[in-house]
């Protein structure tokens, strides 16, 4: 991995700190100015890729930006991107995505991610999966040593039918992991209702007290081999570069 550090101010006085909202603005517009003309853009869900949603909207409707196809990875981001102005299409029309930029839950020193936490995994691995580029706009809280290690979710979308079979299954895969526990995500303020993602499909979340150890790519194979899941919050191999804003407001690219 490649660091780029790029501070964002000449000041030699220690800045103060930004908030957490303010880190993720700064990310995601470091990530909007990769955009150019005429790109087609998988725009990202989350409250970091939001920020990116917003500067491309305001880039477009300022004419700075022209011909700008975006695609969401969400219904929460087509409703968003379209009341800012960006033209959308899909996957079916646009097979090949230039640029990606999307938010992420944790990313480790090899650009391994855990997403998913918002449930819109599925369509953020479909389209970031097809982006010549995928850009990681974060704040430095989500830097982890091993995925899964903040403590915090590893979600699998499953489908519906017959959940608690397939949740069987998750379960005897990390059976004698230490710490390892799941459960079925539901509604906030409803233990009884399950979470249902955008494709009509439930979550279940892993959870690894200590992180994942071992081969990722074996365990996420192991957990795709389970007929009832439909895919993992794992995105291994996929990051381009991370942008990481820093608490001083400075920047670190990682490629
Ligand atoms: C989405 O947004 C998810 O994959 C990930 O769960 C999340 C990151 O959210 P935030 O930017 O709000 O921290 O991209």
């Amino acid at each position: 991995c490649r660091l780029v550090e790029m501070p964002l101010t000449a000041s030699a006085a220690p800045a103060p700190e930004l908030s957490q909202d303010e880190l993720k603005r700064i990310a995601a517009y470091r990530a909007v100015d990769l955009v150019e003309s005429g790109m087609v853009i998988g725009l990202g869900t989350g409250s970091t890729a939001v920020h990116a949603l917003d500067r491309l909207g305001d880039l477009i409707r300022r004419g700075i930006l022209r011909d700008i196809v975006g695609i969401p990875t969400s219904k929460k981001t087509e409703v968003h991107a379209r009341a800012v102005g960006i033209p959308l299409s899909d996957l079916d029309s646009h097979p090949v995505v230039d640029l990606s930029i999307d938010g992420a839950d944790e990313v480790d020193r090899h650009l391994n991610l855990v997403k998913g936490r918002g449930g819109s995994l599925l369509r953020e691995k479909m389209i970031e999966g097809a982006s010549k580029r995928f850009v990681v706009i974060v704040d430095e809280t989500k830097m982890v040593n091993l995925l899964g290690g903040s403590g915090l979710a590893v979600p699998v979308e499953v489908i519906p039918f017959c959940w608690g079979f397939t949740m069987g299954k998750l379960r005897r895969l990390f059976d004698g992991v230490p710490g390892f526990d799941l459960r079925l995500r539901t509604t906030s303020g409803d233990e009884m209702t399950p979470s249902v993602t955008d494709n009509l499909n439930y979550v279940i979340d892993l959870f690894f007290e200590k992180g994942i150890t071992g081969n990722l790519d074996e365990i996420s194979d192991a957990i795709l081999k389970i007929v009832g899941v439909v895919e993992h919050g794992m995105f291994l191999g996929m990051t381009t570069s991370v942008i990481v804003a820093r608490k001083d407001g400075s920047v670190t690219v990682i490629n």
